[in-house]
C-alpha cells in the first residue's frame, strides 16, 4: 500500500508538475525594516569524521572557492591547508582544529576542520561547540567507523544539525572495480548503517524523556495522574513523528556524493535538473525519484516502483547518475584510447577545459579536470550549507537548551535578578545582535600563536604597538607565544577594548556581582577573524560569528563563558568521548632547566584544551594525554616552543585501580564480626572497626558517570539549606537529583540479580533490599568527596549490638555515629539534626571527630593497599567508639600521661584527630587485605582493519598483549577484516607501531577508553588446596602471575618496597666432565 502511495505520488508529480518544494527554502530573509538580516547569512560549520576520510581534503576545496585566492584550486586536496603545523603535514593527520571564514554568494560560512584521530577527540568537542550545523564525512570505502559513531554522537549531544558526505566515491571504481549497482547497493547500505546510529540516539533521549516523566509520575500524587498520562503520550505521539523520518535522505537534500581528492560533488537535485527537460518530468519528481527503488521506464515515459519494474531495469540513481561517472571514469582512466569517449562527454557537458590538462599525460589529472568542471564539489557542499544547515538565529533558538539546561531558579529571588537573568537567556535564544544587549561569548579552547604571527596592523590598517610590551606590562609569562580564545559571540556585539566577565563554570549568576569568586573581569585587547593560520584584525564582531579574542589569557585556563552582565548562566561544560588516560613523568635533562619546564608546562596546560598537567605525591612533574600521538605532540610543543629545553621522558605510568574480589564479599553483612576489622588510636582513645564489601558493579557504575552531577548537588552553588533544596528539587520536572536518586535505587536492586546469579533468588532479594537501605546511610563518597567509593555509618544494628555502648554509661564511651551528609542532599533520607547534649563534652569531641573519620576515608580510597592506587567499587562501614579513658587503662593512669592533665585533642602521641585518620586508614587497608584484594585496570577498545593476508600476524600481535577479541567481520566487497576487541591499557603502548611493522603498513588501530575490568587474579596467589597443592607444589617456583607483575612495576616505579627474590650467589652451571 505504502509502496502504491509512492508510486502514484511521483507520477503525478511526473505530469501535472505538481508543485512540490524540496528544499528548505531560506527563511525569513529580511528583518521588519526590510533589509536584509545578515545573521540569516551566517552558517557556521564544521567537518566531522573518522581519521583519514577526507576532511581536510574537502576544507581545501571549499577554500580554493570560497577563501578569497588563499589558495590556488589547483593547490586544492594537495595542500592542506588547515594542516598548518609541520608535524601535521608530516603525518598526515590533523592534530587541532581550525577555523576559516569563506564567502559564498553573500553568505558568511565559518568553516572549522576538526581532527578524526580518536587522540584528539576532545578538539572535535570544541568544534562542535561552535557550529551550528556539520558536515559527517564517510570513506565509502571503509564504512562507518567508531569515530564515524562518535563525531554523530558528538553531533547529536551539542545539537548540531549533520548532514552526510559520502566521499572518495572514486575508491569504489578504481580500487574496489564495483559496477554502479554495486556501488549503489553499498553507499544505500551505509545510508542505513548512519540513520540507525542517529536512530539510536534518539531512541535513547526518547527513553530517557519517558523515564524523569515516569519518575515524576511516581513522585507525583495521584490527582497529578492524568495529567502526566496526557503529557506523556502527547510527548510519545511528537517522538514517533520524529523518528519516522531518517535523518540523512538524498532526497531531501541533505547527502553529497563526492570525491574529495579529484574535487567533484553533487547533490541528487542537480541531476534532477538535468534530466528534467530530457525526460519531460518535474525537477521536483525527479529529484524523489533519483534515489531509492524508482525505475524509469522509457517507452511510456513514466517512473515506477520496483514491482511495476519488472526487475529488469536499473534503478534511476544507477542509471542517471552512477552509469555516467563510471563512464567518464572508464574512459579518463585509459588514457589516449579514451580521448575520443571524453571529448564527447566534455561537449555535451558543455564543460570548457584547458587543453594542457586534457592533453596530460597522467591519466588522473585530466579525470581531475574534467570532474572539477563539471561537478565543482565546492559548489555542491556550499549550496547544501545554505539550504539545510540553520542560520545562527533558528540554531541557537534549539541548542539554548543545551547551553543552560533548565537551571532550577529559586523563585523566592528577587525580580530584577530573574528579569536580567531571563533577559540574557532570552538575547542568546534569539541571537540577539544590538549593541545594547547582553554580550554574551563561550570560549571553547585556547590556543598559543607565536607573536611574529600576530598582525601588526589594526581593522583600519593603523599601526598597532608592540604587543610584547604589552604582554610583559600585564604580566603574561612567555613572550614567545600569545594566547588566544576561540570563541562564538552567542549575543551582544564584543568590540575590542570592551570590559567583559569572564566567568567560570562554577559562577552562581543569581548572586550577580558578589560572586566574586567565580568571575574575573578582563579587557578584550583584540579580535580577529580566523583565516586558518592567519589573523584579521577586526573591531567588533556581533552575535553568531566565531572569534578569536586577545587579552584573556591569563584569566581563562582552557574554556569560559564571556558576559557583559553577571546575570548570566555560565555554559554547559562540554562533554569528551575520552579522558586523559596516557600519563609520562617529565624532567628536564640539565637540573637547571627546572623553572623552564614548569613555565613551559603552564603554557602547556592552556594551549591544549585536553591536555592535564599534574604534579605527583613524589613530586615528579606528570602529564596526561589522550594517547600515544597527543602525547607525542605535547613533548614536542612543550620542547619546541614553551619550555625550549631537552627533556627526559618516562615510560608511560599506567592507571590502575584497587577492589576486592565480588564473589565472597557482595555482602553488606556488617553483623558478623570476623567480618570486622578491629583497630585503637596510639594513644588508646578511639577504637575503630571496620567493614568493606564491594559495591554492586551497576551502582559503582553509576557513582562513577555521575561525577559532575555528584560535584554540583554535594559541593556547589546555592545549596545551603539542605532540606530546602530537597523540597525544592522535588516535584520539578527535570529534577536532576531525584533522577539520579532513582538511577543509584535502581542499580543496587538490578545488579544483583546479575552479580550473584549462583546464588539464591530470595537471598539475592534480601541482599538487594540491603543495598537500597545502605543508600540511605551514605556518609561520605571517596576519593576527592565524588568517586565511586562509599562510606557508610554504622547500621542500626550496629549501634545497639555489637559495640555494645550501654555496658558502660555514655559518660565514658560514645559512639561516633556519623551523619548520612551524602544521602541528605540526595533527599535519600531525612536529615535530622541530632540534639547533642552541649554540654557533654565527649560528645562534642565525638562529633569533632567525624571529619577525621571522613579524611581518614579519603585517603585509603585515594591510595589503595596494593600499589597506592586509587580504590574502586567499595562500601566501607567505619564503627568508632571514642573512651574517655584510654582502652585498658584506668582514668588515674590516663591522667597521669598527659602532662597538662586530661586535655583530649594533643597527647604524646601528636593530635588525636590525626591519629584518628591514620587508624581509619589503616584498618580500611587491612579489612580490604583481608577480602581478596584485586587489581583493576583500564581497557580500550580497539579496533583494527587489516588484509587478510596479515590476519595471522595480527592476532600474533593482539594476542601478545592481553588483546580479547570481540568480533571479526569481512568488509563486504573488499579483502579487509575489522576485528574489535578490548585490550589493557597497560599492553596497548607502541601497538600502532608493531602492527605497522609486523603488517608492512597494512594494519593501524584506533583504541579508545573503553571502561574499567578487574583482573581474576589473586595477586598474592600460593598454593593452598589439594588440587592447587599437587599442581603447583610448595609454591616457590610458581612464576607472578600478571596482576602480581603488574603491581609490583608500580610499586616500584613509586620507590614502595616489593618483595623480590635475589639471586645472590648465582654460579654459572658448568659441565662437569671436562676435557682435558
Ligand atoms: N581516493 C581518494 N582519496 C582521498 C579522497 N579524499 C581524501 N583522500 C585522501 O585521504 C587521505 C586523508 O585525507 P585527509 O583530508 O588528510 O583526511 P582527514 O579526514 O583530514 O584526516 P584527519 O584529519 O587526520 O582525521 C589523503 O591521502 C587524501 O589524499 C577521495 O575522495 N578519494
Ligand atoms: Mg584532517
Amino acid at each position: 500500500m505504502g509502496q502504491k502511495e509512492k508510486e502514484m505520488n511521483v507520477e503525478v508529480c511526473l505530469h501535472f508538475d505538481g508543485g512540490c518544494v524540496l528544499h528548505t527554502a531560506m527563511t525569513e530573509a529580511m528583518d521588519n525594516s526590510g533589509l536584509e538580516d545578515t545573521r540569516r547569512r551566517i552558517r557556521n560549520i564544521c567537518i566531522l569524521a573518522h581519521v583519514d576520510h577526507g576532511k581536510t581534503t574537502l576544507a581545501d576545496h571549499l577554500i580554493a572557492a570560497g577563501g578569497a585566492g588563499l589558495l590556488h584550486p589547483k593547490q586544492a586536496g594537495k595542500l592542506r591547508f588547515l594542516d598548518y603545523r609541520d608535524d601535521e603535514q608530516l603525518r598526515a593527520i590533523t592534530m587541532k582544529s581550525s577555523s576559516i571564514a569563506l564567502n559564498y554568494q553573500g553568505h558568511v560560512i565559518n568553516l572549522i576542520d576538526s581532527p578524526g584521530h580518536v587522540d584528539f577527540c576532545s578538539e572535535v568537542s570544541t568544534a562542535a561547540r561552535l557550529s551550528d550545523g556539520a558536515l559527517v564525512l564517510v570513506d565509502v570505502c571503509e564504512g562507518v567507523h567508531i569515530q564515524t559513531h562518535a563525531v554523530l554522537r558528538q553531533a547529536w549531544i551539542e545539537k548540531v544539525t549533520p548532514c552526510l558526505v559520502f566521499n572518495k566515491i572514486d575508491r569504489l571504481i578504481t580500487e574496489l572495480k564495483m559496477s554502479p549497482a554495486e556501488a549503489y547497493t553499498r553507499l544505500q547500505g551505509i545510508l542505513v548503517q548512519v540513520n540507525n546510529i542517529i536512530n539510536t540516539f534518539r531512541s535513547e533521549k526518547y527513553l530517557s524523556d519517558v523515564d524523569s516523566i515516569l519518575g515524576v509520575a511516581d513522585n507525583a500524587s495521584g490527582a497529578e495522574d492524568n495529567v502526566d498520562t496526557e503529557f506523556r503520550s502527547s510527548q510519545e505521539s511528537s517522538h514517533v513523528e520524529e523518528d519516522e523520518k531518517d535523518a540523512f535522505a538524498p532526497d531531501r537534500g541533505n547527502v553529497v556524493f563526492a570525491c574529495a581528492l579529484d574535487g567533484w560533488g553533487f547533490r541528487i537535485n542537480h541531476f534532477a535538473s538535468l534530466y528534467a527537460a530530457k525526460l519531460g518530468a518535474s525537477e521536483a519528481a525527479l529529484q524523489r525519484a533519483l534515489w531509492g527503488d524508482y525505475y524509469y521506464i522509457p517507452k511510456t515515459k513514466k517512473i515506477v516502483g520496483k514491482k511495476a519494474s519488472g526487475g529488469k531495469l536499473k534503478p534511476m540513481f544507477v542509471q542517471f547518475v552512477l552509469e555516467p561517472l563510471w563512464q567518464v571514469y572508464d574512459a579518463g582512466m585509459q588514457g589516449s584510447s579514451g580521448q575520443e569517449m571524453l571529448s564527447k562527454i566534455i561537449k555535451s557537458m558543455n564543460l570548457s577545459i584547458p587543453a594542457r590538462d586534457l592533453q596530460h599525460k597522467d591519466p588522473k589529472v585530466v579525470l581531475q579536470a574534467v570532474m572539477s568542471r563539471w561537478l565543482p564539489i565546492a559548489n555542491a557542499i556550499f549550496s547544501m550549507v545554505c539550504d539545510v544547515l540553520p542560520d545562527p538565529i533558528n540554531a541557537q533558538a534549539d541548542r539554548v537548551l543545551r547551553f543552560f539546561p533548565d537551571e532550577n531558579v529559586n523563585e523566592n529571588l528577587q525580580a530584577e535578578v530573574l528579569m536580567a537573568l531571563a533577559k540574557t537567556k532570552q538575547a542568546v535564544k534569539t541571537c540577539d545582535n544590538d549593541p545594547k544587549a547582553p554580550c554574551v561569548a563561550f570560549v571553547s579552547k585556547m590556543f598559543a600563536i607565536p607573536i611574529d604571527l600576530l598582525p601588526q596592523k589594526g581593522p583600519n590598517g593603523e599601526l598597532l604597538p608592540d604587543i610584547r610590551e604589552e604582554l610583559s606590562s600585564l604580566g603574561d609569562v612567555g613572550h614567545r607565544e600569545c594566547f588566544l580564545a576561540f570563541a562564538r559571540v552567542f549575543s551582544g556585539v564584543l568590540f575590542a577594548g570592551q570590559r567583559i566577565w569572564v566567568l567560570s563554570p562554577l559562577h552562581d549568576p543569581t548572586k550577580g556581582e558578589h560572586d566574586r569568586k567565580h568571575m574575573q573581569e578582563g579587557i578584550v585587547q583584540g579580535l580577529y577573524m580566523m583565516m586558518g593560520r592567519g589573523l584579521e584584525p577586526k573591531q567588533s564582531v556581533s552575535a553568531g560569528n566565531l572569534v578569536a579574542i586577545r587579552g584573556l589569557g591569563q584569566f581563562i585556563l582552557k574554556t569560559a563563558t564571556l558576559a557583559t552582565t553577571p546575570y548570566c548562566w555560565p555554559f554547559q561544560s562540554m562533554t569528551f568521548q575520552a579522558a586523559p588516560i596516557m600519563r609520562v613523568a617529565l624532567e628536564p635533562s640539565d637540573p637547571a632547566d627546572l623553572g623552564a619546564l614548569t613555565r613551559g608546562l603552564r603554557l602547556l596546560n592552556r594551549a591544549d584544551p585536553f591536555v592535564e598537567v599534574s604534579l605527583s605525591a613524589t613530586g615528579e612533574h606528570v602529564i596526561a594525554a589522550a594517547g600515544e600521538v597527543h602525547l607525542e605532540r605535547c613533548i614536542k610543543d612543550l620542547k619546541e616552543r614553551f619550555a625550549k629545553v631537552d627533556l627526559e621522558v618516562s615510560a608511560p605510568l599506567v592507571a590502575f585501580k584497587e577492589t576486592i574480589e565480588m564473589e565472597k564479599t557482595g555482602s553488606l553483612d556488617t553483623a558478623k564480626a570476623s567480618e570486622m576489622i578491629e583497630k585503637t588510636t596510639a594513644n588508646g582513645r578511639c577504637i575503630i572497626r571496620v567493614h568493606v564489601s564491594k559495591l554492586p558493579s551497576a551502582l559503582t557504575k553509576v557513582l562513577e558517570e555521575s561525577g559532575d552531577l555528584l560535584q554540583r548537588i554535594l559541593h556547589e552553588r546555592g545549596i545551603e539549606h539542605d532540606e530546602d533544596h530537597r523540597l525544592f528539587m522535588e516535584g520539578k520536572p527535570q529534577d536532576p537529583v531525584g533522577a539520579l536518586r532513582s538511577r543509584l535505587v535502581a542499580a543496587a536492586q538490578i545488579d544483583l540479580a546479575e552479580d550473584n546469579m549462583r546464588k539464591i533468588s530470595r537471598k539475592s532479594d534480601i541482599e538487594s533490599q540491603k543495598w537500597v537501605n545502605s543508600l540511605e546511610r551514605i556518609w561520605s563518597l571517596g576519593p576527592r568527596h565524588v568517586g565511586p567509593n562509599i562510606l557508610l555509618t554504622p547500621s542500626k544494628v550496629a549501634d545497639n549490638d555489637t559495640i555494645k555502648p550501654s555496658e558502660q554509661s555514655s559518660a565514658e564511651r560514645v559512639f561516633i555515629k556519623g551523619i548520612p551528609r551524602v544521602s541528605g542532599r540526595l533527599g535519600m533520607c531525612n536529615m535530622t539534626t541530632t540534639d547533642v547534649e552541649q554540654s557533654n563534652a565527649l560528645l562534642i569531641e565525638a562529633e569533632s571527630l567525624e571529619s577525621s573519620i571522613i579524611a581518614g576515608f579519603q585517603l585509603t580510597t585515594a591510595a589503595g593497599p596494593l600499589c597506592e592506587e586509587p580504590m574502586w567499587g567499595l562500601a566501607f562501614t567505619i564503627e568508632a567508639v571514642l573512651l574517655a579513658t584510654p582502652k585498658g587503662m584506668q582514668n588515674d593512669d590516663f591522667m597521669r600521661t598527659s602532662d597538662n592533665g586530661p586535655t583530649p585533642t594533643v597527647d604524646q602521641y601528636g593530635p588525636f584527630s590525626g591519629q584518628v585518620m591514620t587508624t581509619v586508614k589503616e584498618a580500611c587497608r587491612a579489612a580490604m587485605l583481608a577480602k581478596s584484594p584485586r587489581l583493576v585496570e583500564a581497557m580500550y577498545f580497539c579496533e583494527v582493519s587489516t588484509p587478510t593476508e596479515f590476519l595471522g600476524q595480527m592476532y600474533g600481535v593482539l594476542g601478545k598483549r592481553r588483546a580479547r577479541v570481540l568480533k571479526e567481520e569481512m568488509r563486504e566487497g573488499t579483502d579487509m577484516f575489522t576485528v574489535h576487541a578490548y585490550m589493557p591499557v597497560a599492553e596497548s603502548f607502541g601497538l600502532a607501531y608493531e602492527l605497522r611493522r609486523k603488517t608492512s603498513g597494512a594494519a593501524s588501530p584506533q583504541l579508545v577508553l573503553s571502561h574499567w575490568e578487574e583482573i581474576p587474579l589473586d595477586p598474592f596467589f600460593v598454593p593452598r588446596t589439594e588440587e592447587e597443592l599437587e599442581e603447583f607444589g610448595d609454591g616457590s617456583s610458581v612464576p607472578q602471575n600478571t596482576a602480581r607483575k603488574l603491581i609490583d612495576a608500580v610499586r616500584r616505579r613509586k620507590g614502595l618496597p616489593v618483595e623480590e627474590k635475589v639471586v645472590q650467589h648465582a654460579t654459572k652451571q658448568r659441565t662437569l666432565a671436562r676435557k682435558v
